[in-house]
């Protein structure tokens, strides 16, 4: 019988990509050049697509499969892909939510904690022979204090769990507020950045929260406060924030997402009191694999039923 054809959009997990190639008959974009050519010639030819949420599936690389009936996706953000034109189309789009909230969320509070303390910085320091001549700074305590979240779904909730175990004082803002949730809520990001003294951005990309927080937002932040973002870069005015670190308009931030990855700004690679992460959130052996489990089943559900195991929502 032949095999299902299977386009995939950039490079996945070696596993991932072996037990594709044993289901499905699997075609790496990326192989096929000039890739217009090959989409405009054989891009009828697949209902199945599978991509990562960093490659993602554009609107034009959407509009060359006339036949695309599912779309698979490694990871938890789809900013990347035009879900609106695929859901348009009827097209089912699968991604990989709830299996990364705990990873994300442990490199969420590793990042506060590293920045607030310096444990980065102080590495530095003691490798750079630096200890031998005065001890460490003091650094700021994490324990006890307060922490706003920009995006309070599914991973900022699992890092307000872990967050609670550091006594830490919680409020969120989202678009809308949730009366289920145990926190205060916070009518604006500014009255949440003026009330925190860490501000976790945990919350979706895309253009809906495009610089959301802007150089205002770090001034209402203020200079004794710190920004985690483990969500997306576009979240961030980058600019601003890197102006903002350099004037300690706040006093650090620790990223795991930038507005160009996997380019980080030489300025923003300068600075002491950022510490940078190159997007590794979810990255631990068992968490990707769970990831990449769910990238299979999904396609598999579709093949079965029709409709992938877990489904982006529908787009407004
Ligand atoms: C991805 C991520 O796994 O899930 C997401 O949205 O950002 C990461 O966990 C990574 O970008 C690879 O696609």
């Amino acid at each position: 019988m032949n095999k299902t054809k299977l386009l995939m959009n950039g490079r996945l997990l070696p596993q991932l990509e072996a037990a594709l190639s044993a289901e499905y008959d699997l075609c790496p974009l990326w192989q096929q050049a000039p890739q217009d050519d090959f989409l405009e010639q054989r891009g009828h030819e697949f209902t199945a697509l599978v991509t990562s949420a960093k490659t993602g599936a554009s609107t034009t690389l959407i509009n060359a499969l006339p036949a695309l009936k599912v779309i698979s996706v490694f990871g938890v953000g789809y900013d990347a892909v035009d879900v609106a034109t695929a859901q348009q189309r009827s097209i089912q789009v699968g991604y990989t939510p709830e299996v990364l909230n705990d990873c994300v969320a442990d490199t969420a509070m590793g990042l506060l904690i590293d920045v607030a303390r310096q444990f980065s910085a102080s590495d530095r320091y003691l490798r750079a022979g630096q200890w031998l001549k005065a001890p460490f700074p003091l650094t700021t305590r994490v324990s006890g204090k307060r922490l706003g979240i920009f995006g309070l779904g599914r991973i900022g909730q699992t890092i307000a769990r872990r967050a609670s175990g550091f006594d830490m004082e919680i409020r969120y803002h989202n678009r809308r507020q949730n009366p289920d949730l145990p926190y205060a809520y916070e009518p604006t990001l500014a009255s949440l950045a003026e009330w925190c003294d860490f501000l976790m951005a945990a919350s979706s990309g895309g253009a809906e929260t495009r610089h959301l927080i802007s150089s205002d937002i770090l001034k209402k932040l203020g200079p004794k406060s710190f920004l985690i973002n483990i969500s997306r870069g576009s979240v961030i005015d980058e600019q601003a924030l890197i102006e903002a670190l350099e004037q300690g308009v706040i006093a650090g931030a620790g990223l795991d997402v930038y507005a160009d990855e996997p380019n980080v700004p030489e300025r923003l690679r300068r600075l002491d009191n950022a510490v940078l992460l190159p997007h590794l959130a979810s990255a631990t052996h068992e968490t990707r694999q769970a990831m990449a489990d769910l990238v299979f089943d999904n396609l598999g559900s579709y093949f079965q039923t029709g409709r992938v195991k877990v489904a982006v929502p529908t787009a407004n």
